[in-house]
């Protein structure tokens, strides 16, 4: 089906982010509220926000993505030109929960789906991961088109995930975007549940002047981004003209790729006497199964992706943070 396709909000539009409690939702609501005016940003997580600024500073929802008719609701008093959709259980967690990890990361897009091709939504963004990738893909500079087979519950969502959106775009023109994110990195809120997790704690238990026994071996190396440059990406793709996407599942993207003794020497640069023990536990077997790096090439020549941190520098930028935070 060909249909024109708008390329982005305009202020004045309505915005919709659900999943706006968590890591990635939080940052992302608040560029959102900076760009297009907080009024126009209605921020919807499953809980009451533990960060105040979310509800202070714009509107905020209720919502669990789980209850069509509740999401409806929303979607029918707010108007959303755009949807965000972040809910989703992360690696770790949705293992101990398989169930709930695939009904929520499956039921919830299909709600967000069915219901933007229902109201009238013109753009759906729906996080994708390197999850989606397994032990049979090639481990080092991943190229957007490779074996997959993954292994966990939600690579294997994210995944028939990234067909779905693409037969939404085939079938119904509906405008969704997707990024297949590596591990991020913020100083701003916690991830909660991932394989990635390590490269987010380290840096706070190195500001309180405590040691880290890292859950994933030295050597294991993983595509990381800091979280600016993740919302520069979902930003940029969001805003890139429709007829640049020319992936229609989720783009590969990357910025750096590192392991935990390189994140430990990188933050010894700050704090010499910083101390890390290594006691892999279930989670090193999902690292295993990933990527060790990422091609994104794509995404670089189809709308123009281009990160702008490295281990150093976002080493430097998160210490600045936490530690300013402290005083
Ligand atoms: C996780 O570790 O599960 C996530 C991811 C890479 O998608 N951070």
């Amino acid at each position: 089906m060909q249909t024109t396709l708008s390329s982005s909000a305009t202020p004045g539009d309505t915005i919709l982010v659900i999943g706006a409690g968590g890591q990635l939702g939080l940052e992302l609501t608040h560029e959102l509220r900076q760009l297009y005016g907080a009024s126009s940003v209605i921020a919807a997580d499953v809980r009451a926000p533990q960060n105040p600024e979310l509800q202070e500073a714009g509107p905020f929802e209720l919502l669990d993505v789980l209850d069509k008719s509740r999401l409806e609701e929303v979607m029918r008093q707010y108007k959303p030109k755009q949807v965000y959709h972040l809910a989703a259980l992360l690696s770790a967690t949705a293992e101990k929960n398989p169930k709930f990890g695939w009904q929520l990361n499956m039921d919830g897009l299909f709600h967000v789906l069915d219901a933007a091709v229902d109201l009238g939504v013109q753009q759906v963004y729906w996080p994708s991961s390197i999850a989606v990738f397994g032990p049979d893909t090639p481990r080092h500079n991943t190229p957007q088109l490779t074996v997959m087979n993954p292994n966990t519950v939600y690579g294997i969502s994210k995944l028939a995930g990234e067909q779905w959106c693409e037969w939404y775009f085939k079938k119904h023109g509906l405008d969704v975007r997707s990024l297949r994110y590596p591990g991020l990195i913020g100083y701003k809120s916690l991830p909660g549940g991932g394989t990635t997790d390590y490269a987010v704690d380290i840096y706070h238990k190195a500001v309180a002047g405590e040691s880290y026994n890292c859950f994933l071996a030295e050597e294991t190396y993983l595509p990381m981004m800091y979280m600016p440059d993740a919302l520069k990406a979902t930003l940029d793709l969001m805003h890139a003209p429709a007829d640049t996407i020319q992936v229609r599942s989720s783009y590969n993207l990357s910025a750096m790729s590192f392991s935990p003794r390189e994140v430990a020497a990188s933050i010894q640069r700050h704090y010499p006497d910083f101390q890390v023990s290594y006691q892999p536990d279930s989670r090193q077997q999902i690292a295993d199964s990933w990527p060790a790096s990422i091609d994104d090439s794509r995404a670089r020549q189809d709308w123009g992706w281009q990160p702008q941190y490295s281990l150093d520098t976002m080493t430097d930028d998160m210490l600045f943070h936490l530690k300013e935070a402290l005083v």
